[in-house]
């Protein structure tokens, strides 16, 4: 029987009071892409982990009590979208969850949330890292960027690295259960004006590359915004290159419309000054197979 209905998906991430990441960026991204979200918050912060002190409210017990409530009801989702966890404890709880209510044709994302620039969050350890070593395995699509996908392989990563190098690191992630492997923030050896995404889709067995501008600023919430935007765009019907070239040129439109402003970069992109970017068809595509 033909069902037009708008299409649900649980975010599962944090919110934190100041910051343009977690949920304050994954609700109106993805309303505006015109699905359903449906919070699963992990914690309720002051401001997010980047900045020196802040306060967190861990919501384990309440995870739990909500995903009975859901099962009880019956409810049914089109996709699963993790960020944030806040302890090992809760990673288990969300590997339940993607179980619990995956279907056949849902789409199941993990943003193995762990570091950035080199280091683990200052609220993770190891402990972290194997779980969410775990967790991936369950994933149909993962968006580590550099430093998360250092961690994921257990390795550190040599300064200079080719394509076939992050091919390969590509290759081992989905060797243990993905079928799309997303990594962002990957440096451009010879133009440090420069940034790359990289991707691999078991399913077709191709690669794809993506290189933007890189402007000289850091802005917490950015993974967040790039991985809302790749899901909505899968879920709309984009394919993956497309989907990435979407998500890459949104980011680099929250960055211009930011970086002009004497600003406090902890804060994140203005998100409010593009959202509606998202309503546009994309004028130009710049992705590569590698
Ligand atoms: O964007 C990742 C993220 C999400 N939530 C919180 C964070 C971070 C990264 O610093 O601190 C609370």
């Amino acid at each position: 029987m033909y069902t037009n209905k708008v299409k649900r998906i649980v975010a599962v991430h944090d919110l934190c009071g100041v910051g343009r990441l977690s949920l304050n960026v994954v609700i109106p991204i993805l309303t505006t892409m015109g699905f359903d979200v449906c919070p699963l918050p992990t914690a309720l912060l002051s401001n997010h982990t980047e900045y020196k002190e802040f306060t967190s409210l861990d919501l384990t017990d309440e995870m739990e009590k909500i995903i009975f409530q859901w099962k009880r009801r019956k409810e049914e989702f089109d996709a699963i979208y993790t960020g944030y966890l806040a302890s090992p404890r809760q990673v288990h709880i969300v590997s339940g969850l993607l179980e619990d209510f995956r279907r056949p044709n849902s789409l199941i994302v993990v943003d193995p949330v762990l570091g950035d620039n080199g280091q683990l969050y200052t609220v993770y350890n190891q402990k972290m890292v194997e779980e969410m070593r775990k967790l991936i395995t369950k994933a149909d699509v993962i968006t580590p960027n550099m430093t998360e996908l250092s961690f994921l392989l257990g390795e550190k990563l040599p300064e200079i690295f080719t394509d076939e190098d992050i091919k390969n690191y590509l290759h081992r992630l989905s060797d243990d259960g993905p079928q799309i492997v997303i990594v962002t923030s990957v440096p451009v050896l010879d133009d440090n004006h420069k940034t790359s995404v990289y991707a691999y889709n078991k399913k077709g067995d191709r690669y794809w590359k993506i290189t933007c501008p890189y402007l000289p600023a850091h802005y917490p919430g950015t993974g967040d915004t790039f991985t809302s935007v790749v899901i909505g765009a899968l879920l709309q019907g984009d394919n993956l290159p497309m989907a990435l070239d979407r998500a890459v040129q949104f980011i680099l439109q929250g960055i211009r419309a930011t970086f002009g402003y004497e600003y406090d970069p902890r804060e994140g992109i203005l998100l409010e000054k593009v959202l509606r970017n998202l309503d546009m068809p994309i004028q130009t595509a710049s992705y590569e197979r590698i």
